[in-house]
């Protein structure tokens, strides 16, 4: 059986965070051999594009660097499509993730709404009115959501590009109570770290995974680093405290990787300047590793 290939799509964008180091995560990963690592004899996998964005410098700049960003991050990811490939966006800060859903919305409008999980130890949901950076890597679920800059809201020239009841928020314990009250008042399914810790990563994500494949056409998972413990993942953007275990991160990865209907996935927020030892550099590799369907089994790799 042949996989689909994966198509790896460098998000090089820092300008929606304070720190903008971010911004060469994918550059970084790339040369450390990321896609010789995941390729496969069933299953090639190469990078089909690196987009950049431009560098700013005030808020104002900024918005606006992101959202030109976005909408060509967003033509990379419908050309994978059309392709017939496997979109992997590569971050970058998280406000790539404007482009990659919006694309992978659009490309699936026809067929019905799309389903994302979102594994980060933010909400990411702020809107101008309620950011106090106005940092647009804040912002990414409010904007697929359809609400706050329409500059980012409004690609494609629709707002809502993921439901509310088709988006589940996993290991959010850093957050403000602006984002929270918008994810609140719309329903939004957020399994907050201490959730996650008394039921378990795997128990989470199973959970979620059922939730995003209910009434949609295809599901869709961003991961943030930051989601990660800091022991396992120090060279993120904003690392946060007791977080998610890289093992049981890969163990559950593995699972979802098992459920048809995978539209794309995403893993944002590597700073190379902030890494130590690499150590987040093989935690990247390993779950994406994970998260890739393929039919071969691992043990089969092993052997061949
Ligand atoms: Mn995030």
């Amino acid at each position: 059986m042949q996989d689909k290939a994966l198509a790896l799509i460098g998000a090089e964008v820092g300008e929606g965070a304070s720190d903008p180091g971010c911004k060469w995560g994918a550059r970084a990963l790339r040369e450390r051999g990321l896609a010789e690592f995941l390729a496969r004899p069933e299953r090639p996998a190469g990078w089909s594009s690196m987009v950049r964005a431009r560098s700013a410098q005030s808020a104002a700049e900024r918005l606006d660097a992101v959202a030109a960003f976005s909408s060509r991050l967003a033509q990379a990811v419908t050309r994978a499509l059309r392709r017939g490939d496997l979109p992997v966006v590569i971050g970058g800060d998280h406000s790539c993730a404007v482009g990659t859903w919006s694309a992978v919305a659009q490309a699936h409008r026809p067929g019905g709404p799309i389903g994302l999980i979102w594994v980060d130890a933010h909400l990411d949901a702020h809107t101008p009115a309620t950011s106090h950076t106005q940092a647009p890597h804040g912002m990414p679920v409010a904007a697929l959501l359809g609400h706050g800059a329409s500059a980012l809201a409004g690609l494609y020239g629709w707002l809502g590009k993921i439901r509310p009841e088709h988006l589940v928020i996993v290991g959010a314990r850093s957050y403000e109570a602006g984002e929270k009250a918008l994810l609140e008042r719309l329903g939004v399914r957020i399994m907050y770290m201490p959730e996650v810790q008394r039921r378990g990563f795997g128990a989470c994500m199973e959970e979620a995974m059922q939730r995003v494949r209910r009434a949609t056409s295809a599901w869709g998972l961003s991961f943030d680093l930051d989601a990660l413990d800091p022991v396992d993942a120090p060279g993120t953007g904003t690392p946060v405290e007791s977080g998610i275990g890289l093992q049981a991160a890969l163990d559950a990865l593995r699972d979802c990787a098992r459920q048809p209907g995978c539209a794309a996935l995403e893993l944002v927020e590597y700073n190379p300047a902030h890494d130590v030892d690499g150590r987040t550099a093989l935690a990247s590799f390993a779950l994406l590793d994970a998260a890739t369907p393929s039919s071969t089994a691992p043990l089969q790799r092993l052997v061949a």
